[in-house]
């Protein structure tokens, strides 16, 4: 194989192999609640980037992807940075984060909805179970990173987020990282 590296000190993964994608404020319309206040700011901006190291092609059964996501701090609004977030296709495909360092929120969304959140800080680990949708928010003023390992076949299903949302946002209130749960 290829040489692969992790730097766990950054949580920045390295090698010839190694994929990188960034998103940016422009590809995240209406991903936060205050689209407005989206729109008015520097659509270059970088949310956040992903690094990632793929095994096997893209849908193989049996293997493993491995990543590494670093969340810019900010806010839109009031509202923190944070990924797009998905279930994944294969609804029973679970997940591990690992957080390398910074302070965060994943979001756990259940198929009907019911949302909770784990605290994010230097050496938590996160078992994400099966038919859980993920999401991670950057609540400190420094970058977040974060190791993911995943099933290679689990596939993205970012339509059923796009179109429902979350049922809460992590959002600043009084200083403070607050999980604000949807008036249904
Ligand atoms: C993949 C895994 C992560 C995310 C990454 C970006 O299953 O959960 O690598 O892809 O953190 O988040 P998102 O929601 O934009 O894919
Ligand atoms: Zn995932």
């Amino acid at each position: 194989m290829k040489s692969l590296s992790i730097d766990f000190a950054s949580g920045h993964i390295f090698g010839e192999a190694v994929q990188r994608a960034e998103k940016r404020l422009f590809e995240l319309a209406n991903v936060f609640e205050d689209e407005e206040a989206r729109a008015r700011m520097d659509q270059d901006q970088i949310v956040y980037t992903v690094e990632l190291f793929l095994a096997v092609p893209e849908g193989t059964e049996g293997g493993l992807f491995w990543g590494s996501t670093t969340i810019q701090p900010g806010r839109v609004g009031n509202e923190y940075f944070m990924t797009k977030g998905h279930f994944h296709a294969i609804r029973n495909r679970a997940e591990y984060y690992a957080t390398t360092s910074g302070m965060g929120a994943l979001l756990l969304m259940e198929p009907l909805g019911e949302t909770r959140a784990e605290p994010m800080r230097p050496g938590s680990l996160h078992y994400i179970p099966a038919d859980t949708a993920h999401r991670v928010a950057n609540t400190g003023n420094e970058p977040l990173t974060f190791l993911a390992c995943w099933p290679s076949d689990a596939g993205h299903d970012y339509k059923t987020i796009e179109r429902d949302g979350f049922q809460a946002r992590m959002v600043e209130i009084d200083a403070k990282p607050q999980l604000v749960q949807r008036k249904s």
